[in-house]
């Protein structure tokens, strides 16, 4: 297929050459959505809900894979959802640790197709996501509860790497490597292009060696063969190895400062639940509020990363209330305010922002972004400004009020922070309290 990695000698040397140019999207759109969709939906209780209620593969097949029928499951809806929230890529898991598959796979009998639904989930789910402009992402377990081969299950009490190896010994590591490989080749070779994989997760185990358990690194080089200018998470513990990951994924955190490898700032995305689960969850109450989520947005854009929100569907296929309501709200902050994020990274050194406030900066640009978080009752000092930026933009109601430099502002000028300059006074004017 004339693609770099199957030609060249050492593939790690070229999926490093093409990091930089295959991460420009990424680190451009900067919001993301991930979808946790899968039987665990029908429990509706945590996508963990077999290993947390020690659910025997039988049972579970019985309540949840023998009923699972998603009438309401219209992809279309879920991308126009994630578009109209300003999100620009989608993740989904194709399979999580329970092993069901959603789409329809020759490997194994526990796949969509072969449930009540009978068909494949993944085909319609990516052409609904390219019709949207939106780059397409697969979350794919190498954890697998289901398949009967998988003897490192450290996440399951009853089949921990220490007895299974004995108590299983005719059991084979070699074929649950192969039906991983088989499972991931279907993935990249039969939905067209594919722009990023999700793993989920190996252990590196006491030796550090735990990603050889499941050849990470065979899997890594398929991916990159298969879809040559995919990129990919670090979730398999390939260690700081650069051909091996392209960002790090602080999981339901926020760092202090962008992460780091080796002492140089890395690519990075923090994945969040609105609630907590990641599968859909019905009686979970600790949902986080819409300006909750549009802070942590922008708090994550200000230390150069990205946002990847996750929405866990309904056992029926659709998006709940309470999702589709911050999904819109984020959208309405999104239609005003998406040019201090798409493209926006931490604010340069040097900067001290105001209180309540956070910094973005699109370098291309070189525009500063204030985000207030707090009605600016009073004159704001932005102290200490040494970088020059040629003005700022404060954004609401559809127009854009700028500043000239000094308190002298009025609609429509331009305020000029210039090299130098000790302390810019920025008399905001009174305006609807909704200003962001
Ligand atoms: O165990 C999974 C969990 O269910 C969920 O998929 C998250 C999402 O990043 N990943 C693992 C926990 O880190």
């Amino acid at each position: 297929t004339g693609n770099v990695f199957a030609q060249s000698k050492d593939w790690k040397e070229k999926s490093i050459e093409n990091k930089e140019e295959r991460m420009q999207w990424w680190k451009n759109d900067r919001f993301g959505m991930f979808i946790h969709w899968g039987l665990y939906a029908l429990p509706a209780r945590h996508e963990w809900v077999q290993q947390r209620e020690q659910i025997d593969h039988d049972t579970y097949k019985k309540k949840y894979f023998d009923l699972f029928n998603p009438d309401l499951y219209h992809p279309e809806e879920w991308a126009a959802a994630a578009k109209e929230a300003g999100m620009k890529y989608v993740v989904l898991t194709a399979k999580h640790h329970e092993g069901f598959c959603l789409w329809d796979t020759k490997t194994s009998d526990f796949n969509a197709a072969k449930t009540p639904y009978g068909k494949d989930l993944i085909k319609p789910f990516v052409e609904a996501c390219r019709k949207n402009d939106l780059k397409i992402g697969f979350y794919f377990s190498v954890i697998d509860w289901y398949h009967p081969d998988f003897l490192i299950d450290n996440t399951h009490p009853l089949r921990n790497s220490k007895d299974a190896r004995s108590k299983n010994k005719d059991k084979n590591m070699d074929v649950f490597r192969k039906y991983l490989k088989d499972q991931l080749r279907e993935l990249l070779s039969n939905y067209g292009k594919i722009d990023l994989l999700f793993w989920d997760f190996s252990y590196p185990g006491e030796d550090g060696k735990g990603h050889q358990d499941w050849d990470s690194e065979g899997l890594v080089k398929m991916a990159r063969t298969l879809q040559p200018n995919i990129i990919m998470n670090d979730r398999l513990d390939l260690g700081s190895d650069a051909w091996g990951w392209d960002y790090k994924t602080p999981e339901q955190f926020m760092p202090q400062t962008s992460p780091t490898v080796n002492g140089v700032k890395v690519p990075w995305e923090t994945c969040q639940t609105f609630s907590g689960s990641w599968g859909y969850h019905r009686d979970e109450n600790t949902w986080k509020s819409s300006n909750q989520l549009i802070a942590m947005l922008i708090e994550v854009v200000s230390k150069g990363g990205n946002l990847l929100l996750n929405v866990g569907p309904t056992a029926r296929g659709n998006f709940d209330d309470r999702a589709m309501e911050r999904l819109q709200e984020m959208g309405k902050w999104m239609r005003l305010n998406s040019k201090a994020i798409y493209g926006c990274t931490e604010a340069p050194a040097g900067f001290n922002k105001p209180d309540n406030s956070m910094l973005t900066y699109n370098p291309k640009t070189n525009r500063l972004y204030v985000h207030l978080l707090q009605y600016p009752f009073k004159t704001l000092y932005l102290p200490g400004f040494k970088g020059k930026v040629k003005y700022a933009q404060f954004l609401h109601d559809n127009s854009e009020i700028k500043y000239s430099s000094r308190s002298s502002a009025k609609d429509g000028e331009h305020m000029t922070i210039t090299a130098g300059e000790n302390d810019l006074i920025v008399d905001l004017p009174v305006v609807k309290p909704d200003v962001q």
